[in-house]
């Protein structure tokens, strides 16, 4: 049967190829085919009927023109033979296995180090569909450029063909993508991060739907990368780049942009949030979700350790997921979140035993990392980690580094790129909650918003409600620190922490978060909060890491209605004595500019906000414009009232 229909395919691409007048050579384009053909059917269980999905394959190949065709099953046999092929070529180096067991090492291009924001497009009908927060293409340019660069860059190469599913296999939540690349580096990324294998074919049966996923390396030229999505298809092409946030495209691609597309044609959410669970000495375990801007550690508070004085009275937290939530509203009324992700992409440099004890316990085996600092007898090193740099080494971009090189300016040279990545399973994690791959997702309690801000936001509100909370999302905002690109201190707007992420109009957006909210029975409070308020030094004022979990305990203390809270202008905020800081070294006239409000501070950040406000133009929902004026009256009131 399988034969009959691979025939009925040669002959449609044969047609297809003739009528179109390819340039294809005839003889490569059956190589093509036949290679696909034997390997599809060689590859274990790997046994498909959708028609759609073989047709697109062979689509996509004719276009690559690669040399071999390979489904991935994710077993542990294939797996083993594609990393030992990777390490042949030098696409990835051996680490030592005594040291770090089952780990591998991986250098990108020096140009290819992060995601490229200014590359990167939504491609819509309609232009206003992706403003002004994305850039803008139309379908058939992107289709055309990217196709350009498509055209035979899989010569001599393999594609291998990875199904894969975002979430629970057969979860509601769930989605299921197949991606194409010609990178075993990609492979093996995605083999942790999703869930690959027969089940996904199975679970995607003869006509599933699917997200379509196209990566190339190409050169890896700069001048020839693009990461276009185009939702109106459900399908994404990624050329030119081996970033792991531009061609994991499961990860920011699918699960952001696409998800967040098709979460508003289908009433969910698709969130830039951790997601946490937190145990009180009861036994009681309640979730939350958080949003923050890209390193502002997220992956930190989801790996949370308890302060001693917590622990001993009994609490606990258990990871659920260190980046993304898609959220839906239960049977329950309640709103529920899923980690679709089954493994951790989280940056290394400052994972430490202070920051972080159970990211480095998560990356102790069976982890690629990218970009770290490599030694001769291979070890691996990270700026600001535990251990004392090696004498020498090879630094990210493959040149030799010793401690306390400089460039021609003076500046220090870093061993580790600073945006230099882990790949590990969630399982490996000690704080890995049970609930973490529930189908049914965990009920979330609280949603909370942060971003960096030294002066203004006290150290966390709770907004007045589900429209006001929705107002702190949109309007959330981060400092930049010495790390970023850009103006040192300069205040950057990424509502929701979505700015890089949300794959249509940010208008448009807002308004489906207000329309959420009116129909879950049972919301989640809306928090926001900053661990980074300093000093006039640049001290920091709050000492955060494990000691945030005593803001989480008030957060969760709120939404049970157990703590009494102050009104102030911007929300409720905890009085001094309602939050637990017993056994903390910090004094009452540091906590009192922790959950200080100050007036004029807030009336020009109102100004702030109305320009960024003013970016939306009519999308801009009413009920944001009446939240800014209600927040403008209150501070009017405030400031009247003080005198
Ligand atoms: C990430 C990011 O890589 O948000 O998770 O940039
Ligand atoms: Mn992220």
């Amino acid at each position: 049967m399988l034969f009959l229909i691979d025939i009925f395919f040669f002959m449609e691409y044969t047609i297809k190829v003739n009528k179109k007048s390819d340039t294809f050579c005839k003889l490569k384009f059956c190589k093509t085919l036949c290679s696909y053909h034997n390997t599809a059917r060689g590859a274990i269980n790997m046994k498909t009927n959708h028609k759609e999905l073989h047709n697109w394959i062979k689509e996509m190949a004719v276009m690559c023109q690669p040399d071999n065709v390979v489904w991935v099953d994710g077993s542990r046999e294939q797996k083993e033979s594609l990393e030992k092929e990777a390490l042949s070529t030098g696409e990835l180096m051996p680490l030592d296995q005594n040291k770090w067991p089952g780990c591998i090492y991986h250098r990108t291009a020096v140009n290819d180090v992060a995601r490229t924001e200014n590359l990167t497009y939504i491609c819509t009908k309609r232009k206003e569909d992706a403003l002004p927060n994305n850039n803008w293409m139309s379908p058939e340019e992107g289709y055309k450029k990217a196709g350009a660069i498509f055209k035979g860059s899989m010569k001599g190469r393999t594609m291998y063909v990875i199904p894969f599913s975002m979430g629970p296999i057969g979860s509601p939540f769930s989605k299921i993508g197949v991606e194409l690349t010609d990178s075993i580096y990609v492979v093996l990324n995605m083999l942790i991060m999703t869930r690959v294998g027969p089940e996904v074919l199975a679970e995607l049966g003869p006509d599933g739907e699917f997200t379509r996923g196209l990566h190339g390396k190409a050169d890896l030229d700069l001048e020839r990368r693009l990461i276009l999505h185009f939702p109106e298809d459900n399908t994404i092409w990624s050329v030119g780049s081996g970033y792991g946030g531009n061609v994991l495209l499961g990860k920011k691609c699918l699960a952001l942009r696409i998800a967040s597309w098709m979460a508003r044609n289908e009433g969910w959410l698709a969130e830039h949030m951790l997601i946490m669970g937190i145990e009180n000495p009861a036994g009681n375990v309640e979730y939350v979700a958080a949003a923050f801007p890209s390193a502002c550690g997220k992956t930190n508070l989801a790996m949370l350790v308890p302060p001693d004085f917590l622990k001993d009275q009994g609490y606990r937290v258990w990871t659920v997921g260190d980046d993304i939530a898609w959220l839906r509203i239960g049977d329950d009324g309640r709103l529920r979140a899923i980690n679709p992700e089954t493994g951790f992409f989280g940056v290394v440099p400052g994972t430490n035993a202070k920051s972080n004890p159970n990211a480095l316990e998560t990356i102790r085996k069976n982890t690629i990392f990218t970009n770290v600092l490599l030694t001769d007898d291979g070890d691996i090193w990270w700026e600001q980690g535990d251990d004392p740099p090696p004498p020498e080494g090879t630094a990210w971009d493959g040149t030799r580094w010793k401690p306390g090189l400089e460039d021609r300016n003076g500046n220090y040279i870093h061993g580790a790129h600073p945006n230099s990545r882990f790949t590990s399973p969630v399982t490996q994690c000690p704080s890995i909650s049970p609930e973490w791959d529930n189908p049914e997702g965990v009920p979330i309690s609280a949603l909370i918003f942060g971003g960096k801000r030294s002066k203004l936001a006290p150290l966390v509100y709770e907004s007045f409600s589900w429209q006001h909370g929705v107002f702190l999302g949109a309007t959330m905002a981060s400092e930049r620190t010495a790390a970023q690109y850009g103006k040192l201190g300069e205040v950057r707007r990424d509502p929701m922490a979505m700015l890089p992420f949300c794959g249509y109009n940010m208008g448009d957006y807002f308004s489906h978060w207000l329309k959420m909210g009116k129909r879950i029975k049972h919301p989640p409070r809306i928090f926001h909060v900053n661990w980074f308020r300093t000093d006039e030094n640049g001290n920091f004022l709050w000492p955060g890491f494990g000691e945030n979990l005593r803001v989480l305990k008030w957060i969760l203390d709120r939404t049970n209605g157990k703590k009494e809270a102050i009104k102030t202008p911007i929300g409720y905020l905890p009085s001094i004595n309602s939050l637990d800081l017993d056994g903390l070294d910090v004094t009452t006239a540091t906590m009192e500019r922790l959950v200080e409000v100050k007036i004029a501070d807030w009336e020009r950040e109102l100004q702030d906000i109305k320009k960024h406000f003013s970016q939306f133009g009519e999308k801009l929902p009413q009920e944001l414009r009446d939240e800014l004026h209600s927040l403008e009256r209150r501070l009017e009131k405030s400031r009247h009232a003080v005198g």
